[in-house]
């Protein structure tokens, strides 16, 4: 069972993408259990404030300590967290290895940033571990999260119909998955290749395999290195 808390400023976002599909069902299962909480709950300024000025000047709003810690301990009084994550676009590279990683928790905590970021003393203080999702920026940390309790969420053992269905998807050996078809075996005259319809099993395993390899060369010659 993991549970995946989320502490963000904009909760309706979260409502939809977890409610679909395999999520949907993980969480049916008691496998995943999503937890959205709105900050705004938590702050002890006027009016929901939860953001200010950033000293030094310059454009752009910063999320401000109190609001965050106040949430952060009042989390904490009910959860241990295993890892407490920060969203960020200056985090480490989410990848395969880390959601493998992560679907292995019992229990996190996703902090999603707005406008500028958070005070860095909550990153020093609270923050166990920083992620981003990739090399762009987003405008807040909520879809870096859906995307994140996706990826995580799917690996959890049981989650997926057939078990071993995980274990070949591309980036989980290092390598992408192979080109997949289904009827007809021949559309518009492009044809199904001969050796997924040969009945073979060894010829079928060699031919995905190769496509494999020649795929990952072609299209992402560093996936190794990481
Ligand atoms: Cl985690 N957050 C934001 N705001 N932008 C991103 C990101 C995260 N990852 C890539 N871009």
């Amino acid at each position: 069972m993991l549970q995946i808390d989320i502490l963000t400023v904009l909760p309706e976002l979260l409502e939809s993408p977890f409610s679909h599909s395999i999520l949907k069902r993980a969480t049916q299962k008691g496998l995943l259990d999503i937890r959205v909480y709105n900050l705004r709950d938590y702050t002890p300024y006027k009016h929901g404030q939860v953001d200010d000025y950033q000293f030094g000047g310059g454009a752009g709003m910063v999320m401000m300590p109190e609001p965050l810690a106040i949430a952060i301990e009042k989390l904490q009084e009910k959860t241990k967290y295993d890892e407490i994550i920060y969203l960020t676009p200056d985090g480490e590279k989410l990848n395969q290895p880390v959601t493998n990683q992560l679907s292995l928790k019992e229990n996190l905590l996703l902090i999603c940033g707005h406008y500028k970021g958070i005070d860095e003393r909550i990153r020093e203080h609270f923050v166990t571990r920083e992620i981003s999702i990739g090399d762009y920026v987003l405008s807040g940390g909520e879809l870096a999260a859906a995307v994140l309790v996706d990826a995580v969420g799917r690996l959890i053992p049981g989650v997926l119909n057939d078990e071993t269905s995980a274990l070949s998807d591309s980036f989980q050996d290092n390598i992408l998955a192979p080109p997949v078809f289904t009827r007809p075996a021949d559309f518009r005259g492009w044809k199904v290749p001969e050796e997924l319809l040969s009945g073979d099993p060894k010829i079928i395993d060699e031919w995905r395999h190769e496509q494999a390899l020649k795929r990952t060369e072609e299209r992402r010659p560093g996936l190794t290195d990481y």
